[in-house]
């Protein structure tokens, strides 16, 4: 039986004590997992889609309720100052989140919560990375995702969809996904409403259902906006995130709540704001912050995205070590940060904003071993020109450029701004074979 209508607020806790209780009496879950990155758009496109599904299931479901969980620890909410800026619009706060400590733990999860127990839906990524994908990557049924296509999911998915298309935002997707269950729900919303209820307790229910219709919906276009640039980065945005945008901001304005002062500028650049605002954050965290791992190819690769530049984290490595010696301290933590991580190669991309407003991306790549320099290697060969690469010097004149003594770096401007890790995590995955 599907859930009953109910706000994300609501809807959430249910998902959390249900689990439990599936753990604890070894029944079927059906989980919806975002990348581990765990960036905005992971976020509300694995509650988006479990919400609005869980509530319109298809007959065939595995199970009528879809448990969305963030692919992370519960420490590493607070990294993420955007999710509590959004939390605000959609009546939630971060404890709502379900994440990884809401699962069993490592070491006893495939006898508490075996794999033929579980369907798992991969969303904004169709890959089961790391430790999950290892115990539950033949259980993975359902994807929708914007990243290229790794060929993990099999090709029949039965209900459950599987779409892997451009766009700029996976949330747009999950939206256009979802409007035909979304509609239909609010139908029946009204009509049912009209049926059970007198007078003024009818326009009360409806007046809720559209409160919880335009929560949801902000928590989706958030990450539409950030990732499209409110949508003005012609690079990434996609007639798949210009109607999404536009349904979902329906579905605010359609809310008499909200649409006097609702204003999607304005709401953007909330949003915007606390994402950047990474001031307070340690820097390994701020590393850690946005990051992936790809651990596959005999190789291990890491990839941080860093909202600012290698400047901005110079500062902050020589503060945190209590060091003039800014660029020094910088590549000292970064160092510390990919080796604590055993990886062979580690990346860095940075976004920031020039003097003269020019949006502008840093590149750092260092390798830690004979595999990893041969990968590093010929990428900066290979990849020279698609992204652009520029040698890059730092504020006081240095370059960070390195071969030898068992180890090599280089780092760049990256002048082909469109490319973000998206596109360099293929390039140097395909450096690795
Ligand atoms: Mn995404």
């Amino acid at each position: 039986m599907a859930v009953p209508r109910n706000s994300l607020r609501g809807f959430l806790a249910h998902a959390r004590s249900a689990l439990r209780g599936a753990v604890e009496s070894s029944q079927k879950v059906t989980i919806v997992v975002g990348n581990e990155s765990a960036d905005l758009d992971s976020m509300t496109c694995s509650i988006l889609f479990a919400y609005i599904r869980s509530m319109a299931p298809s007959r065939n479901a595995f199970t009528p309720l879809y448990i969305p969980i963030a692919n992370i620890p519960k420490s590493a909410i607070p990294l993420r100052p955007e999710f509590l800026e959004l939390f605000k619009h959609a009546n939630l706060d971060s404890h709502y989140l379900l994440t990884l400590d809401d699962l069993p733990e490592l070491s006893t999860i495939k006898s508490k919560l075996p794999p033929e127990n579980t369907k798992w839906i991969l969303v904004d990524h169709n890959a089961l990375q790391g430790q999950l994908g290892k115990i539950y990557g033949d259980t993975v049924g359902g994807v929708i995702d914007h990243h290229d296509e790794e060929g993990k999911v099999p090709n029949e998915t039965g209900d459950e969809p599987r779409i892997v298309e451009k766009s700029g935002s996976c949330t747009s997707l999950v939206t256009e996904y979802l409007r035909p269950s979304w509609d239909l729900l609010s139908d029946l919303g009204m009509s049912s409403g009209a049926a059970h209820a007198q007078g003024d307790s009818l326009s009360d229910d409806s007046a809720l259902v559209k409160v919880w219709d335009a929560e949801a919906a902000q928590l989706g276009l958030a990450s539409i906006l950030i990732d499209t640039a409110n949508l003005s980065d012609t690079s990434k945005t996609t007639d798949h995130d210009r109607k999404a945008v536009e349904y979902l901001e329906a579905r605010i304005l359609s809310c008499p709540k909200l649409a006097a002062s609702f204003d999607r500028n304005k709401f953007y650049e909330q949003i915007d704001t606390a994402k950047r605002d990474i001031g307070g954050l340690q820097l390994q965290d701020i590393l850690r912050k946005d990051y992936k791992l790809w651990d596959d190819k005999g190789q291990k690769l890491g990839i941080s995205s860093v909202v600012k530049n290698i400047e901005f984290l110079q500062k902050k490595a020589a503060d945190e070590a209590n060091t003039s010696a800014a660029g020094d301290a910088f590549l000292e933590a970064v160092r510390r940060f990919a080796t604590e991580r055993e990886l062979d190669l580690y990346s860095l991309m940075t976004t920031s904003t020039s003097a003269e407003g020019r949006f502008q991306r840093e590149l750092l790549v260092w390798a830690f071993n004979e595999p990893g320099i041969a990968a590093a290697r010929k990428f900066a060969t290979e990849s020279c020109d698609e992204l652009g690469l520029e040698d890059w010097q730092s504020g006081d004149g240095k370059m960070y450029d390195h071969d030898g003594d068992g180890y090599w770096r280089n780092v760049w401007w990256q002048r082909k701004v469109q490319h973000s890790r998206k596109r360099v995590a293929p390039l140097l995955r395909e450096a690795m074979t």
